[in-house]
């Protein structure tokens, strides 16, 4: 660790940084079967073994719903001083829509096992595992779906009131709507059209701005977000024609290309109170019932702008100053998933623009690195591409957050665990997971980690 250059006796975020990492129920939890816990779609989609590339489901991985005083110890030494984990709605609420006590005591010890070790929960209400028997009565598709997630809300906010103080709402909206309903890689893996997708955004935003009323009133001083995630474009030399384009561009809606990961879709609704205009020209045959009562409910006004960033593009302009995006050469580096290509100044780019359209501290509430990690001969596990993807990108989020207010990182993930159809075969962690038996092996990017904290910056 010695030869990394961290800049000593200076503290390079500030001193009151979120350094945390993430994990999300159905990834880590197992024991689906354990006290009442009720299916969720993501049961079901993984039972279809075409679903996922392994044939794995989430049934074992990390078994953190029995190992949690485990992990809350490797989250200690780790020095991390917050935890993001999601709540599974199946295990607090049963399909009569009744408490289950045993569902709600679990977050509750969980909350308090963190604090005792002064970790400060961060809790994700909908991080994809919706309950099987809401999907049967349509999911997002049925408005009713807003009852039922308020009332969850409502039972786990009373519940955790004293015990964690930190929420976000729904995590990646873009990958429930796209990836589950419109490519179908994802649960539920139920194709909707284009009329049907609108509607589901629609009813998501109002769940989410319910649960912002409700956790205003059920915990005093709340601190609440909303967790999209993004792939910021980067110019790719400094040039101010460039950056506005980017930056437009961004915030732009592709209706045949990147409606999967519009920004504005999903976050000008709750930051700016309304829809782009785009989105009302692009989609005027085929718009939701979108009422003002509905956009005061979305627009309550949040916290933070939480933001999932693991990658992005360059992009350059041509000669007649159009954009241009630039395709990644053969072998540029890249993660062991397709998707993630070593982006640095996603994190800062993507901040800046965030910062300048919605005007919110903003939190890194996911980044990470996907590698091909093993335990090796010496009993330990190498992972030096994943220490330095931290280091590139922590150097650009430490570069914004001198410019705008950042106000955390959360690392994704704790452990390798369950990469949803990618099951088991991809490792984010910086703890390696034994699947056969659930031992825990920090990698060299936990220690690298550890450091990074302790010091309170990278140079
Ligand atoms: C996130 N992209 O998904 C999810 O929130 C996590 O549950 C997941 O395990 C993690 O990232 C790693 O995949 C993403 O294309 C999926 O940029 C795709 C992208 C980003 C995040």
């Amino acid at each position: 660790m010695e030869t990394l250059p961290f800049l000593e006796g200076e503290n390079m975020f500030s001193n009151d940084f979120i350094f945390g990492c993430a994990t999300a129920s159905y990834q880590i939890e197992g024991s689906i079967d354990e006290d009442g816990r009720e299916p969720s779609i993501w049961d079901t989609f993984s039972n279809d073994k075409r679903n996922i590339i392994d044939h794995s489901d989430g049934s074992i991985v990390c078994n953190s719903y029995k190992n949690y005083k485990d992990d809350v110890r490797l989250l200690k030494e780790l020095g991390v001083n917050s935890y993001r984990f999601s709540i599974s709605w199946g295990r607090v609420i049963d399909k009569n829509n009744q408490v289950n006590p045993k569902g709600i005591l679990y977050y509750q010890n969980l909350c308090k096992e963190l604090l005792k070790n002064n970790i400060k929960p961060y809790v994700t209400l909908y991080h994809w595992d919706m309950p099987q028997w809401l999907m049967d009565i349509g999911g997002f598709l049925n408005r009713d779906i807003i009852k039922y997630f308020s009332y969850y809300v409502d039972v786990i906010t009373k519940a955790l009131d004293g015990l964690a103080y930190d929420y976000i709402t729904i995590n990646e909206p873009q990958c429930i709507i796209f990836m589950g309903h419109d490519l179908c890689l994802f649960a539920p893996g139920i194709k909707y059209n284009e009329k049907e997708l609108l509607l589901a955004i629609h009813n998501l935003l109002l769940c989410h701005g319910h649960a912002v009323s409700i956790i205003r009133r059920n915990i005093k001083n709340s601190t609440i977000g909303f967790a999209p995630c993004s792939r910021p474009l980067v110019p790719s030399t400094n040039n101010q024609l460039l950056y506005k384009k980017c930056y437009q561009k961004y915030f732009s809606i592709d209706r045949y290309n990147e409606f999967a990961n519009s920004v504005a879709i999903y976050s000008d609704p709750i930051f700016l109170g309304d829809y782009p205009k785009e989105y009302y020209d692009i989609f005027k045959d085929i718009l939701p019932n979108i009422t003002k009562e509905d956009l005061e409910i979305i627009s309550q006004p949040i916290d933070y702008i939480y933001q999932n960033i693991y990658t992005g593009n360059y992009y350059s302009l041509d000669k007649d100053n159009n954009l241009v995006k630039e395709e990644f050469d053969f072998g540029y580096p890249e993660g062991n998933i397709d998707w993630l290509q070593l982006v640095p100044e996603a994190l800062y780019y993507g901040p800046k623009y965030l910062y300048e359209r919605y005007k919110k501290p903003i939190i890194i509430s996911e980044n990470g690195f996907c590698n091909v990690d093993f335990i090796s001969l010496d009993k330990k596990c190498h992972d030096p591409q994943r220490i330095d993807y931290i280091h590139r990108y922590l150097i650009e989020l430490e570069k914004v957050s001198k410019e705008i207010p950042v106000k955390g990182y959360f690392y994704w993930s704790l452990f390798d665990n369950f990469e949803w159809n990618s099951g088991l075969r991809k490792r984010f962690g910086l703890v390696h997971m034994d699947y056969k038996t659930e031992k825990r092996t920090p990698k060299d990017s936990y220690y690298y980690y550890q450091e990074v904290i302790k010091n309170g910056g990278v140079l």
